[in-house]
């Protein structure tokens, strides 16, 4: 299989986050010395990627002086134009600091609450300087352990006033940002608000400007929850609303690993790969994850490396689904009906209402077509281990 290097044209991107994780877990110190953004933007171009994203954090310490900002901020955008990479995404970090660890939009203290606002403010700002275009929203301290502590009807209202503020600091700023939200169900705070993307699909059309704002789904995040990712992406998809995407892998649902993509939910993640390109989404392929705390540097670019290969095995693999002619056959037949069955266009009218009202089944008739779904699925399996 050749056709497996990846290229510019891809748009794979990862997080400075993301290979730049030190090996640090709730039990262990880091295992890694820290790898500076410099390096991580030469490394990643050398090895096929289009971009890089970063928290405000990633890049500029949080009590950096303005001095220090632009230093830092000056030699990202020289290692960004020295190896031709971009900067798709931008997002905060509103979850590291001790301040924000009853919430950041959704604290209790106003105080809390406000600061939050000015810190995104000034990360778009950051964001809009390198030329991100997507601002991905990840409320991992939104939520909460003791339900008494908060109005849940209330931290929601909170949210809403936030993203409705920073839209239209955005678009006062020219900044053009599309907002992608990102959600999960848990970790680090006990449940976490909006818990899955469909959760975050029924908010947007509450704010003021929901043509501004899509989804960021995260493979692990649905797995947390025992959903099925493909399915997940496709009402996204569907609805217009899939801005971004955070590919990674997960073996079901536990704390959220951000393994290497396509390391685990192989099947899953070749459907999902197979309608990204089919359905023409236009955004980066970002890759979420990190090397395993065993891993040393080495092991880290193995691992970049391991994700965009396995997207462009998949992609591969979906390309001969598309030509398998047994394959193809089967859906013709499983797609098939009884061509003397004439259909009722479901667009009402009152006359279409009446027809279908007075359509004649036959049930019994209609519950024996064959679904060879055993067959089907085999082929798929058979496909994906290299048997056909
Ligand atoms: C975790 O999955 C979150 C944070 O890493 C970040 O805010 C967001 C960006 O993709 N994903
Ligand atoms: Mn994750
Ligand atoms: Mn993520």
């Amino acid at each position: 299989m050749n056709n497996l290097q990846p290229k510019k044209e891809h748009k794979f991107t990862f997080g400075l986050w993301t290979v730049g994780n030190p090996g640090r877990d709730p039990f262990g110190e880091p295992t890694r010395q820290p790898i500076s953004p410099v390096t991580i933007v030469k490394r990643l171009s050398e090895l096929g990627a289009y971009g890089v994203n970063f928290h405000d954090n990633d890049l500029v310490p949080i009590d950096a002086s303005a001095a220090e900002r632009d230093k830092i901020v000056g030699e990202f955008k020289k290692a960004l134009g020295d190896y031709g990479m971009t900067v798709p995404m931008a997002t905060t970090n509103l979850f590291s600091d001790p301040v924000f660890k009853d919430g950041a939009f959704t604290s209790n203290d106003p105080r809390v609450r406000l600061y939050a606002v000015q810190k995104t403010m000034r990360a778009m700002d950051l964001g809009a300087e390198v030329g991100a275009k997507i601002y991905v929203f990840w409320g991992g301290r939104e939520g909460a352990e003791a339900d008494a502590s908060k109005d849940a009807c209330e931290a929601i209202k909170w949210f809403r006033e936030a993203m409705n503020f920073l839209c239209e600091y955005s678009i006062s700023q020219g900044y053009d940002y599309k907002f992608a939200l990102e959600a999960k169900p848990n970790e680090p705070r006990g449940d976490i608000y909006f818990p899955s993307t469909g959760a975050y699909l029924g908010f947007i059309n509450t704010l003021d400007h929901p043509e501004m704002v899509g989804v960021n789904p995260e493979v692990g995040h649905e797995q947390m929850a025992g959903l099925n990712f493909y399915h997940v992406v496709a009402q996204a998809l569907e609805a217009g609303k899939l801005f971004h995407i955070d590919l990674n892998d997960q073996k079901g649902p536990r704390f959220d690993q951000d393994l290497r993509f396509g390391s685990e939910g192989i099947k899953n993640l070749f459907f999902l790969v197979k309608m990204l390109e089919e359905k023409s989404y236009e955004g980066p392929r970002h890759f979420d994850a990190h090397a395993y705390r065993s891993e040393d540097e080495e092991g880290v670019w193995d691992f970049a490396a391991g994700c965009m290969r396995n997207y462009l095995i998949f992609k591969e693999k979906a390309r001969r689904f598309n030509e398998d002619k047994e394959i193809q056959s089967l859906l013709a037949e499983i797609r098939s009906t009884d061509p003397a069955f004439e259909p009722v266009p479901l667009k009402f009218t009152k006359v279409r209402a009446e027809q279908v009202k007075s359509m004649r089944f036959n049930r019994a008739e209609l519950a024996t077509k064959r679904l060879p779904y055993e067959k089907l699925d085999q082929l798929v399996i058979d496909l994906l281990l290299g048997v056909r």
